[in-house]
C-alpha cells in the first residue's frame, strides 16, 4: 500500500478493501494457472495454493507498507505477496525455473523473497519466520529505524506448536516489538487435525500467556478480515506491542497439489468455514457498495491477461547455466546495496 492508502487501512476503509480484493483475484488467477501447469507436468516440484485463505493473506499484505515494513509470507500467501507489491512475474519465474527470477532459477516454488524491499524469502521450517521477523525488528531498533514500522508474518496452525514460534513471540513480547502474527488456522496441519495439534480451547487464548493482544476472526469473512487484521497492524504500528490474530478457516485445496485433502471430513467442508472467501468478498462488496459487479468483472479480466503475460514471459526465459552461475546467495553486488 502507499502511505495514503495506509491511512485508509487504519480505518478499514474502501481503498484498503479494494486493494485486498484486487490482490486476491490476481492470486487466484495465478494459482489456477499454476495448478494447470502442474497437472500438465510443466512444473518441477510442488505447487502450493492459498485457495480459501486469500482474504486473511491479502488483509495482512495490504495493511503493510512496502519499503518500510517487514513481511514474511508463508506458502499460502500469494495474495499477501501481491498486495505487498510482489510482481506476478516473480512467482511465475520461480515456479518455472527462470534464471531471471528472484531465486535465479535455483528454487522451485515458494522460497522466494525480496529482502531488500522488506519481504523475506519464505522459510519451510514451521515457525521460523516468527523469530526472523522479530529479529529483523530488533535489528531495526538497534539501527534507530524502528519508528512507524511493523513486522508481520502469517503462519499455519502447525507452526504454533514449534519452539521457534514460542521463542520469537516471547522475545517480541518482552521487547514490545511491533510484531503481527496471523495464524491461518485451517484446522489441519497437513493432515493432523487441531485436536492432535494443541490442547487449548482456542489458539488466541495463548496471547494472554505471552502478554500480548489477541484477536479472533472468521477467515472466510472478507470484511471481518479487513477490520480485524487491519486493526492489529495499526495497533502494532502505534506502539501497542505484538498482536496475535487467529483466523479460523479451511484450505480449499490439499497441502500441495500432490495432496487431495481427503482427510478433511465432508461435514467440515460443508460447514461455514468451507465457504469460499472470494464469493463472500464479492457479495459483501456489492452489499456495501464498495465495488460494482462490472468493476469486479474488469479486475478479473485484467488479472487473466496479466497472469497469461507473466507465465508466457517466464516460459520463454532461460534456466540457470550451472557452469556460469554465481552461486552466492545474493550475488556479487549484494554488499554494495546494504
Ligand atoms: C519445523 C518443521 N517440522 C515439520 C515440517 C514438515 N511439515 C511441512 S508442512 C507441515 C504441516 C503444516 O501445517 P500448517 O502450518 O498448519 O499448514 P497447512 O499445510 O495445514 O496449511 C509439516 C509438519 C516443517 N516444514 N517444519
Amino acid at each position: 500500500m502507499t502511505e495514503s492508502e495506509h491511512h485508509d487501512a487504519q480505518k478499514g476503509g474502501a481503498d484498503y478493501v479494494r486493494a485486498m480484493y484486487r490482490a486476491m483475484i490476481q492470486a487466484r488467477a495465478l494459482e489456477n494457472k499454476l495448478s494447470s501447469l502442474y497437472k500438465a507436468g510443466k512444473i518441477v516440484g510442488g505447487v502450493y495454493l492459498g485457495k480459501g485463505q486469500e482474504a486473511v493473506s491479502a488483509a495482512l499484505g495490504a495493511a503493510l507498507i512496502p519499503g518500510r515494513d517487514l513481511y514474511a509470507p508463508l506458502i499460502r500467501d500469494q495474495a499477501g505477496r501481491t498486495a505487498f507489491g510482489e510482481p506476478l512475474i516473480d512467482c511465475a519465474r520461480a515456479y518455472l525455473g527462470s534464471a531471471l527470477g528472484p531465486m535465479r532459477g535455483r528454487d522451485g516454488n515458494i522460497h522466494r523473497g525480496r529482502p531488500l524491499e522488506g519481504m523475506f524469502a519464505m522459510i519451510s521450517h514451521l515457525g521460523s519466520a516468527v523469530s526472523v521477523v522479530a529479529g529483523g525488528l530488533l535489528a531495526k531498533r538497534l539501527q534507530g529505524k524502528l519508528a512507524g514500522c511493523v513486522g508481520a508474518t502469517c503462519v499455519g496452525d502447525g507452526a504454533t506448536s514449534t519452539g521457534a514460534f514460542h521463542e520469537g513471540l516471547n522475545m517480541a513480547a518482552v521487547e514490545k516489538l511491533p510484531l503481527v502474527i496471523v495464524v491461518a488456522n485451517n484446522q489441519f496441519a497437513y493432515s493432523t487435525p487441531n485436536h492432535r495439534q494443541f490442547a487449548c480451547e482456542d489458539l488466541a487464548d495463548r496471547a494472554k500467556g505471552y502478554g500480548v493482544m489477541g484477536h479472533k476472526v472468521d477467515g472466510t469473512d472478507f470484511l471481518a478480515c479487513a477490520a480485524v487484521i487491519g486493526q492489529a497492524v495499526s495497533l502494532a504500528r502505534s506502539g501497542a506491542g505484538p498482536q496475535l490474530v487467529v483466523a479460523q478457516l479451511l484450505r480449499l485445496s490439499g497441502h500441495g497439489e500432490h495432496d487431495d485433502g481427503s482427510y478433511v471430513p465432508d461435514a467440515i467442508r460443508a460447514g461455514s468455514y468451507g465457504r469460499d472467501c472470494m464469493d463472500v468478498a464479492e457479495k459483501q462488496m456489492i452489499e456495501h457498495q464498495i465495488m460494482s459487479a462490472e468493476e469486479m468483472d474488469r479486475i478479473r479480466e485484467q488479472a487473466a491477461i496479466e497472469v497469461q503475460a507473466a507465465v508466457a514471459q517466464a516460459q520463454q526465459e532461460p534456466a540457470p547455466d550451472p557452469y556460469r552461475e554465481d552461486w552466492r546467495a545474493f550475488g556479487s553486488n549484494f554488499a554494495e546495496t546494504l
